[in-house]
């Protein structure tokens, strides 16, 4: 625990490093050949994929935001006093600026995993929010959690924006919305995006764009690969797919090899055939009813839900 500042106070959870080399290697020479979306985020990827969320195509980034900005003092009825909002895997902590302006809770807390994007970006929150404690913790979202406790009136309200849960497989999402639950706390609450299904018409623009950045952006993981694990991926002979899959209910993305092309990572060499496909994404979308039943599923106790008036995207609040 390291007090940085008059409202600021850093706390390290050591979110273990994991081994990339190892984790990559196994995931490309799996018999269906895929890469966790967690590599698109490297600098440039952060950047294309806010370049993709001002697209006219892109609607969830616009959508939930003008719900947050609608729906904000509903919510807030809905919940009482807030004490602190939690929010796993915060980033720039921009969204939340809403929130706090509006709700002025006691505390934020957000968890994130890459250190210096947390120092940067809660360094300016404690500026701009003199009033509100901010309790910056290093951690993987995805483990399980000892937390700095917060014995403050009001529970917790964990916030998980941007439909970030559609990149979870079902069995996965069962498992993360129970750590969720738990995060929350008793007398907490979660308050969550979840992107709509829709024609798919819609859905497959949306991951096409025309100015081409969703595909710059899921080719970027490759640029990512050979930036970081020094490997020679000929992205130059890769396309990037996105397709709605309605069996599936999700978004699939891919990026399919035109040519043969050999790979060599770390020790290992590999073959990538023409036409494979190295599945990078997942982006389920789901029914307000679907959504609130994995809500009651994983334990909490639904307590709103708003859309906006086309259905694109809904926010959920629900109690624990
Ligand atoms: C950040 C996971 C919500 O699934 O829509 C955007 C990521 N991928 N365009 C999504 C993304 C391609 C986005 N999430």
């Amino acid at each position: 625990e390291q007090q940085l500042g008059p409202n600021l106070t850093f706390y390290d959870l050591h979110p273990p490093a994991t081994d990339m080399l190892a984790e990559v290697t196994q995931s490309l020479s799996a018999a269906r050949p895929h890469l966790h979306p967690k590599y698109f985020y490297d600098e440039t990827g952060s950047r294309l994929f806010d370049a993709i969320t001002t697209t006219e195509e892109y609607y969830p980034t616009r959508t939930e935001a003008g719900l947050l900005e609608q729906y904000s003092g509903d919510i807030q009825r809905q919940l009482g006093a807030t004490g602190t909002i939690a929010e796993p895997g915060a980033g720039s902590c921009q969204k939340v600026r809403l929130l706090l302006e509006r709700w002025a809770p006691d505390r934020y807390m957000p968890l994130e995993i890459s250190r210096d994007c947390l120092l940067q970006s809660t360094r300016e929150l404690s500026l701009a929010f003199p009033d509100i404690q901010i309790s910056a913790v290093c951690a993987d979202y995805c483990q399980a959690l000892s937390l700095p406790s917060d014995s403050l009136p009001g529970g917790r309200v964990v916030f998980f924006p941007g439909s970030t849960i559609g990149n979870f497989d079902p069995e996965e999402r069962r498992q993360f919305l129970r750590g969720l639950h738990h995060l929350a706390g008793p007398g907490g609450a979660l308050l969550i995006g979840a992107d709509l299904q829709k024609d798919s018409a819609r859905l497959n623009a949306a991951y096409n764009d025309a100015q081409g950045l969703t595909a710059a952006f899921n080719l970027n993981a490759l640029h990512h690969l050979n930036r970081a694990l020094n490997c020679d991926f000929d992205v130059a002979n890769m396309r990037h797919v996105a397709f709605y899959n309605p069996e599936a209910q999700r978004i699939e993305m891919h990026l399919e090899c035109l040519k043969d092309q050999q790979l060599k990572l770390g020790e290992c060499q590999l073959t990538l055939k023409s036409g494979t496909r190295i599945h990078t994404e997942n982006s389920y979308k789901f029914s307000v009813e679907s959504f609130t039943r994995e809500l009651m599923e994983a334990g909490f106790t639904p307590r709103g839900c708003w859309t906006d008036p086309d259905n694109l995207f809904s926010l959920h609040l629900a109690s624990t």
